[in-house]
């Protein structure tokens, strides 16, 4: 487990070099296009009794209408154990209080007098919610997607997750209790490439949706790609996947479990620990055996820990270490080093940066306000996670009196003229008489 790549001793390669040295989990999309696109179309042709046919299918469940009824919501909501009713509304109380903040106000910029441009931040108006089954079913992930958009002012959310067998066909109930929670009427028990395609072209009593969030494997991912344009997506998410940058002060017990903890997710998740200590190397390694027999679904963790994308990373010091995750672009990154904060300050592409001994990610997968919804596969060097921002859509206002148009005539007539389009000039022109 953890194959180890030593960057020591010589000057660091450049980015485009050190990149291709890094390990990382490569999901091939376009290979499942293929198999993704006839159930989209289906769905978009057929509607719900396409729905009903492939959900037989490959969920093993038939069911006339794939509308989770409101009292199958009520009765999760009703029947969860009251400690993790009070968890969850802890973690929405967190999700809240960090996103509150994240709203902007409109705003207007006078240019001249008389003429302005205002900002409005409108939101979507209707957001269909992806909430994976399969390994996992992540109540967590509901928290993450509904918290923000209801923040942003969406009017209409959606909510798509798989059919259980073992929950007589309808999805997970921690899922259900936490839509219920929420306040989220609307839940279609629906997975995979279906779900987005009922949710981007509307099927049975499902209205199509502007948009489409939320974390999936690469069949709902593919799915997303094929209708993206149609609607709008938060990202292409990838395998889950940590790093931590960690010195000599970093208590291997803690490094271990963490990178065990992100790997917990998913056979292909990445773990990536970046250190200027071999000794913290040597003590993860040799904890390592141990600490995964102790957990449960040690076979997925083995497989993750063993692939081509995990691995230990030993640098000089601390400035090629951040060089490393910076070239990474980990979708969480723990900085477990002397003076963290500053360390973590430093950081240039992150999905989230979790800081010292006592932040922890599966902090932030739960309870520390922070979105878990994260880039992942190197798309934090150009995206950030889930936020209000992502529900909002800055709409531009131009407003001009006449005279201030007057002001300002001349040189669109000859920005207009440079580009050879006279027509864009008259409609200006025409105006100065
Ligand atoms: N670590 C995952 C989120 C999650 N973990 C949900 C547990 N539940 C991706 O950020
Ligand atoms: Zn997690």
């Amino acid at each position: 487990m953890l194959a180890r790549i030593d960057l020591r001793g010589s000057q660091l390669p450049g980015v485009r070099e050190l990149t291709g040295l890094l390990p990382r989990a490569g999901t091939d999309i376009d290979s499942v296009l293929a198999t993704v696109r006839p159930i989209c179309e289906d769905v978009r042709d057929r509607g719900a009794q396409a729905v009903r046919e492939i959900t037989a299918r490959f969920d093993g469940v038939d069911a006339e209408d794939f509308a989770v009824p409101q009292a199958a919501l009520e009765d999760a909501l009703a029947s969860i154990d009251p400690t993790l009713r009070e968890a969850l509304e802890e973690s929405v109380r967190r999700v809240r209080k960090v996103h509150a903040d994240q709203r902007r106000t409109d705003v207007t910029t006078e240019v001249v007098p008389g003429g302005t441009v205002t900002e409005r931040w409108v939101p979507v108006r209707r957001v269909g919610l992806y909430v994976p089954g399969g390994l996992a079913p992540l109540l967590s992930s509901v928290v993450m997607n509904v918290v923000p958009a209801q923040l942003a002012g969406v009017e209409s959310i959606a909510v798509a997750t798989p059919p259980q067998r073992d929950n007589g066909g309808l999805p997970d109930r921690g899922v259900l209790a936490a839509c219920a929670l929420l306040g989220v009427t609307e839940v279609y028990a629906v997975g995979g490439a279906q779900a987005v395609a009922v949710l981007g072209y509307g099927a049975g009593s499902c209205e199509p949706v502007d948009m489409v969030t939320g974390p999936g494997n690469v069949y709902v991912t593919a799915a997303k790609r094929l209708l993206r344009g149609l609607i709008g997506i938060d990202s292409e998410a990838g395998p889950t996947e940590v790093a931590i940058l960690a010195d000599d002060t970093a208590d291997p017990v803690h490094v271990t479990a963490d990178l065990i903890s992100q790997a917990e997710h998913d056979p292909l998740a990445g773990a990536v620990l970046v250190t200027t200590s071999e000794q913290l190397a040597d003590a993860v390694v040799a904890l390592l055996p141990e600490q995964v027999a102790a957990t449960k679904h040690s076979d997925r963790i083995t497989t993750a820990l063993g692939g081509s994308q995990s691995g230990i990373v030993l640098v000089d010091d601390l400035d090629a270490g951040l060089a490393v995750v910076d070239a990474y672009a980990a979708e969480h990154l723990e900085i477990q080093t002397r003076d963290a904060r500053e360390v973590a300050l430093r950081v240039r592409n992150a999905g989230a940066v979790f800081v010292g001994a006592w932040s922890p990610v599966s902090l932030g997968d739960y309870a520390a306000g922070s979105n878990h919804v994260l880039p992942t596969g190197g798309c934090a060097r150009h995206s950030s996670g889930l936020s209000v921002q992502t529900f909002l859509r800055g709409i531009h206002l131009v407003d001009y009196d006449e005279q201030a148009l007057a002001g300002v005539a001349r040189h669109v007539d000859v920005l207009a003229h440079a580009e050879d389009l006279p027509a864009h000039a008259a409609a200006v022109a025409v105006r100065q008489r």
